[in-house]
Order: C-alpha cells, then sequence, then structure tokens
C-alpha cells in the first residue's frame, strides 16, 4: 500500500451532516478531482445516519475511493472499517483501547490516533499509531465537544520532543490561508472538513490546498 506521510498532504474528512452544496457522494468525488490524498469516512452528529443506512453510504464512498486509488479510513467504527475493508481506521482518546483496536485490524490496516499533547502523542506512537491527528490547530465550529485549540505549535513541540518521524497531520479550523502555519510547523498534512465539504465548489477547493505543497 501507499506511503502513510504522502498520503496525509490533503486528508479529507466528510460526513453527510458535513455537506452543503452537494450529496456525500458527489462532494467525495468532486475532492477527488480537486486532489485529495486521502478520505476518512466521519458519520457524526445528530442526524448522522445510523445502521444499514450508514454502512450502505460508507459502501458508496469506500467503492469511489477504491475506484480513484484514494485510501479510505473509518472514524471510530472497527467493525465497519472491516466490513469495508476500509484502510484503516481513525480513533479519537475517548475511542476504543489502541492495543485492541490494532489486534482487531491486524497489522496491514493503518491505525490512526487523535492526540492533544506531546503526551498522548509520545503514548499514541507506543500504541502502535501509524500517524497520529494533533488538534484543534484553530478554533472550529464543526465539532462541538472539540478540544481546547492546541496551536501549531504543539506539532512543534512533539517534533522537538523526538518524535521526528511518526506521519503527523493537523486538524480543526484549517483553512487554506492557514494551512501553511500547519506545514511549517512540521505536519505531513492538514485534515480538512468545512473548508473543502462546505465550499461553493468542493473541487476547487481541494485543488487549492492541493497546490500548496
Ligand atoms: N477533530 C478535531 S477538530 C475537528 C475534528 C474532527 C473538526 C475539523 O473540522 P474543520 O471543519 O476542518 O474545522
Ligand atoms: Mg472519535
Amino acid at each position: 500500500m501507499v506511503n502513510v506521510s504522502k498520503s496525509l498532504k490533503l486528508y479529507f474528512v466528510m460526513g453527510s451532516a458535513n455537506c452543503r452544496m452537494f450529496d456525500p457522494e458527489k462532494t467525495l468525488a468532486e475532492a477527488i478531482k480537486g486532489g485529495i490524498t486521502l478520505f476518512q469516512f466521519r458519520e457524526k452528529g445528530n442526524k448522522a445516519l445510523k445502521g444499514n443506512d450508514c454502512l450502505y453510504l460508507g459502501q458508496k464512498l469506500r467503492h469511489l475511493c477504491e475506484k480513484n486509488k484514494i485510501p479510505f479510513i473509518v472514524n471510530d467504527d472497527i467493525e465497519m472499517a472491516l466490513e469495508l475493508h476500509a484502510d484503516g481506521v481513525h480513533i479519537g482518546q475517548d475511542d476504543g483501547d489502541p492495543y485492541l483496536t490494532r489486534k482487531q485490524i491486524g497489522q496491514n490496516m493503518w491505525l490512526g490516533i487523535s492526540t492533544h499533547s506531546v503526551e498522548e502523542a509520545q503514548q499514541a506512537v507506543k500504541d502502535g499509531a501509524d500517524y497520529i491527528g494533533v488538534g484543534p490547530m484553530f478554533p472550529t465550529n464543526t465539532k462541538k465537544d472539540a478540544h481546547q485549540v492546541v496551536g501549531p505549535d504543539l506539532i512543534k513541540k512533539i517534533r522537538s520532543s523526538g518524535l521526528d518521524h511518526i506521519p503527523i497531520v493537523g486538524i480543526g479550523g484549517i483553512t487554506l490561508d492557514r494551512a501553511k502555519l500547519v506545514y511549517q510547523a512540521g505536519a505531513n498534512g492538514v485534515a480538512v472538513i468545512s473548508a473543502i465539504s462546505g465550499a461553493d465548489s468542493p473541487k476547487h477547493a481541494a485543488a487549492a490546498f492541493y497546490s500548496l505543497k
């Protein structure tokens, strides 16, 4: 499979609640045309699809990624990730135990872990994360229960704590103007929800991010 750190360059995260101009399938198709390098299916919020409706959407998005050779990650739901033959799973600090998650997904699937401090980053690496998410980089309205803003500075601190090699993606409130700060801090990429899913043209928004780095 493709290299994790390269795939993180432009990580598009999305569920049906995040889409504005188009339905999720069309939103993802447009974002792929714009040049996203990784996709995470994150079906959250009070109107989130459940059960078979969620699985059905997951299948469609998974298929779209497969057709376009974009690695496909599932947020939180390990069973769904296995059922969809996802390329990986992403878990937060309050989600599944990393050790058990790894046991379920095996060595070939990617494990991403969200972190909010140098200590959590160190622990995630010990727990075998293939990449870590660091955030929120900036204020965001997309995740209601988001941790307090940590800023790109935390990425610098994580790097200077000795974690030179772990692939890092910044997340939270990342706009085109702010993305540079995240790359400059030492991230391999940016994870973006609303700046792409909520754009008038997800394709043009993704293309603009892609051409930054
Ligand atoms: N985790 C930390 S902030 C966030 C997640 C899932 C939301 C990011 O969304 P946006 O719209 O890119 O700020
Ligand atoms: Mg979670």
